[in-house]
């Protein structure tokens, strides 16, 4: 059946795509038709669907052919998509690695059939290097840090959260809601943000469990440690998706996310935004999901055997209900 869509979704990202956001990448000199091979992990959140479309827009409009493959969360898939891209000579690989480890392997027969290979959204554990041209995309360490920065100021400013806490050195006590496993969005955010926190002994995460970046996932985990009774104060959530889920949770428990639960959530879909400006979620880090240009940009330079920097970071920033300008914030588009 994959083998199937994989060829019905080629045509259709050929046809059905919209126009590529902002600037446009500039037009390649060569002359050859590119094509690249996609490797996208799934379409687990809007964030995902979003970055998809990202590519393969762009793609489209600097006149790339694109052999895309959803790997629906399993990484094997992506490996015999990969193996169907060294096949059909593509010029050059995308990939986002669904987690960091297994690659070696694969991106070697990538190498040994001289087909560069850039690393989108996530990336990957690997002893050389030199198995991958570039990185494209966030610094998942940075965006666990702003997020503990946020929790420090705000427990900074309040001492006592509890009702009739008795002194304000009480513990606060975090649940950590975290992504899939072994990801370098679970990995780095959770890092981050432990790194801050150690700033203020009241912090105490209580309770690590993987909702796999997925909305119900993220339901089911709240609404199971409160109906165990868990004396939660702040919810770090790794994605917009499970935090919406928890949100939910949360309400059918008569419990007032954003007041009695403090909220942080990462990659800034409209519907977390829209939950910040209600005072249902405190502080929302933004993960980009626009890396089209980006991609496009490094693939043009390495089919021309320019140099390519090795990590592009995105530029982001984070909204917190503190922010007196959170009504400027523009439609997000995922
Ligand atoms: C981050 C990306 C993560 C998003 C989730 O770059 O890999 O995967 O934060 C998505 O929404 O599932």
């Amino acid at each position: 059946m994959r083998k199937i869509s994989f060829i019905i979704l080629f045509i259709f990202t050929m046809v059905f795509l919209g126009s590529c956001e902002k600037e446009k990448p500039e037009e390649i000199t060569s002359k050859k038709n590119i094509v690249i091979g996609y490797s996208q992990i799934g379409a687990e959140s809007s964030w995902r669907s979003c970055s998809t479309k990202s590519i393969l827009s762009c793609a489209k409009d600097a006149k790339i052919q694109v052999m895309f493959d959803d790997a629906e969360q399993k990484q094997d898939n992506q490996i015999k998509a990969i193996r169907s891209f060294i096949a059909y000579q593509v010029d050059v690989i995308v990939l986002s690695p669904m987690t960091e480890s297994g690659w070696e392997n694969v991106l070697m027969e990538a190498k040994v059939a001289n087909i560069p290979v850039i690393l989108t959204d996530r990336s990957i554990e690997i002893d050389d290097t030199d198995l991958f041209a570039c990185y494209i995309g966030s610094d998942f360490i940075e965006e666990g840090r702003v997020a503990s920065q946020f929790l420090l100021n705000k427990f900074a400013k309040e001492k006592v959260i509890k009702q009739g806490a008795k002194k304000d050195t009480e513990d606060i006590n975090i649940v950590e809601l975290s992504g899939v496993e072994n990801s370098t969005p679970a990995i780095g955010r959770s890092a981050g943000f432990k790194e801050g926190i150690k700033k203020d002994s009241r912090f105490k995460i209580i309770h690590t469990e993987s909702g796999k970046f997925i909305r119900s996932r993220g339901k089911e985990i709240v609404k199971k440690l409160l109906d165990e009774n868990l004396d939660i104060d702040v919810l770090f959530s790794h994605n917009d998706a499970m935090t919406i889920g928890a949100v939910e949770a949360m309400e059918e428990k008569g419990i007032r996310p954003g007041k009695d639960i403090v909220i942080i959530s990462f990659d800034g879909e409209q519907e977390a935004i829209d939950m910040l400006m209600n005072k249902k979620v405190n502080c929302v880090v933004e993960c980009t999901p626009y890396l089209g240009n980006s991609v496009i940009e490094a693939v043009n330079k390495l089919v021309l055997k320019e140099e390519v920097s090795k990590y592009i970071y995105s530029r982001e920033r984070a909204f917190n209900e503190y922010d007196r300008d959170l009504k400027t914030i523009g439609p997000r588009g995922y």
